[in-house]
């Protein structure tokens, strides 16, 4: 097949966005286009394999047998989230094994709110809660970015997280109609994730090296500051109707815009856990790579399968 010239290419691709049309696997784009999805997928697919261990943490210590069913299920679904990404990252032509090569050697980033310890069960419901919800304000924008695939992994991932968020609300909602020790747990809880959550947005718009380009690109379709706001309005009346404060002495209702203000975010926290510096960092990715090393011979013996299972269909077609 004869290929398009960069600049037929170039104009297809201008088209497209200017469309807001989807870019597939076989259009050409611009290295740069390409370059970043696969920082920003890899990134997001890190994250959700990554993000598995705060909550795994406390599978054997879950309180009743269907909450801990239910964490089960969700840590399982982060894996898969996992997966998805990886594989929708994989069509720009990179692989997973590379990718994971990157995490493992520090050269690629995932999500800054995973470094942060889970100390009590009312951390299951903050991270559903805050942690999800936060995940989802993003991910329904990005359900729309211009690239197929990644927008097509949102949709699915999106669904799951819905559920995700509803049963660390649904923890949340238990511990707060329970004992005062119990409401105590939960308020140290949300004091405790609620500016890191804030942070997963990323920094502000003014710091942001990515966003202006991003969005030329339709990769991103709001700055970081855009959708922070948006899940702040909603999270605080929710925080409120668990009879919950959240841990901001500045914040304020504005009328006019219908707006929650908040106070200053620590960034010199949040650039600190992002340098690899947070309260888990070092654990978190020894804990990854110790995992990647032991189950080697499960890997091993899936190949050995697949390899195995093609040649008996083709000696089965010989
Ligand atoms: N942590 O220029 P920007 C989940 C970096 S999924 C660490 O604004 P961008 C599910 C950024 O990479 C959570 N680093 O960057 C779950 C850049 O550095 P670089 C993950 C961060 O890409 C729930 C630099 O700062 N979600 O939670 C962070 O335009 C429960 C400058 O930043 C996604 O990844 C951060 N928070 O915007 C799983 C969503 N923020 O790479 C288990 C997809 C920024 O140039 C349990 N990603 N940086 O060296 C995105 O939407 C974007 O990548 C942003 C950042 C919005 C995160």
């Amino acid at each position: 097949m004869k290929r398009q010239s960069d600049e037929a290419g170039a104009a297809q691709f201008a088209a497209t966005l200017a469309a807001d049309e989807k870019i597939e696997p076989r259009d050409w784009i611009p290295e740069g286009y390409r370059q970043t999805l696969i920082r920003q997928m890899a990134q997001h697919a890190h994250s959700e394999v990554i993000g598995m261990q705060p909550e795994g943490n406390w599978i054997t210590r879950a309180p009743t047998l269907q909450r801990k069913a239910i964490l089960i299920a969700k840590v399982q679904d982060e894996a898969g989230h996992g997966l998805y990404l990886y594989s929708a990252a994989e069509t720009l032509g990179t692989s997973r094994d590379e990718l994971v090569d990157l995490l493992h050697k520090g050269k690629q980033k995932y999500s800054s709110i995973f470094n942060y310890p889970t100390l009590s069960w009312a951390d299951m419901g903050a991270i559903g809660w805050l942690v999800d919800s936060a995940a989802i304000v993003n991910q329904i924008a990005l359900q729309r970015t211009s690239y197929g695939p990644y927008a097509r992994a949102m949709v699915r991932i999106c669904k799951e997280e819905s559920f995700h968020a509803r049963q660390g609300y649904s923890i949340m909602m238990a511990l707060s109609k329970g004992t005062d020790v119990q409401r105590e747990m939960m308020q140290d809880a949300i004091d405790r994730w609620w500016w890191p959550s804030l942070m997963m947005f990323g920094p502000p718009d003014a710091e942001s090296t990515n966003t202006a380009q991003s969005m030329e690109w339709k990769i991103k379709l709001y700055t970081n500051d855009e959708l922070r706001q948006e899940f702040i309005n909603q999270t605080v009346p929710q925080a409120h109707y668990l009879g919950a404060t959240v841990p901001d002495p500045d914040l304020t209702f504005d009328e006019e815009s219908g707006n929650w203000n908040i106070g200053a975010i620590d960034w010199d926290e949040f650039w600190a856990v992002v340098k690899g510096n947070g309260p888990l960092n070092r654990q978190r990715i020894a804990h990854k790579l110790k995992a990647w090393e032991e189950n080697a011979w499960v890997r091993e013996a899936a190949s050995a399968y697949a390899a195995k299972r093609s040649r008996d269909r083709i000696e089965a077609t010989a």
